[in-house]
């Protein structure tokens, strides 16, 4: 665990935007609370991808939605990553929360953190087509 924190830290030492995928379901219990320790210290926005929100009640994620929206810093979405459209949303949204990293030579860095089974690597792959599509 000392080990995992340490190579988080410095992996966000050199992040712009943490991507913190959740399970729309659970939210909150599918948070880890070391990830919010470390963006906070580093000073890094936050985008909260509310995963698999085609499993989740649609009344309820948007509830939390607007309560990750009221936090500093937070950026939160409904997404289910098996749909391209909504993988396709999440490089103007991270751009939008690190502005100053928008061209070639300070291209956006985005660290993809979350707990198992939310949805990591099923986004993974989609999310860095919908960016090379989006810069290209
Ligand atoms: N219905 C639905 N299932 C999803 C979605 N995203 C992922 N899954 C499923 O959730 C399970 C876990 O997804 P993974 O991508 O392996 O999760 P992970 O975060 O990489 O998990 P670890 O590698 O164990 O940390 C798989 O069965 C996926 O098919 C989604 O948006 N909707
Ligand atoms: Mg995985």
């Amino acid at each position: 665990m000392t080990s995992a924190r340490k190579k988080a830290g410095e992996t966000l030492a050199v992040a712009d935007v943490v991507v913190e995928v959740l399970d729309a379901r659970l939210p909150q219990a599918s948070s880890n609370p070391m990830i919010h320790e470390l963006r906070v210290f580093r000073q890094r926005p936050c985008l909260k991808l509310l995963n698999k929100a085609d499993l989740a009640d649609p009344e309820a994620t948007k509830a939390w939605l607007a309560h990750f929206d009221a936090q500093p810093g937070v950026k939160a979405v409904a997404i289910s990553c098996k749909k391209a459209g909504d993988v396709a949303k999440i490089p103007g949204l991270a751009q939008k929360l690190a502005p100053h990293r928008n061209d070639a030579v300070k291209p956006l860095r985005l660290m993809i953190m979350g707990i198992p089974n939310v949805g990591k690597s099923t986004l993974t792959p989609r999310a860095s087509n919908a960016s090379t599509s989006a810069t290209a």
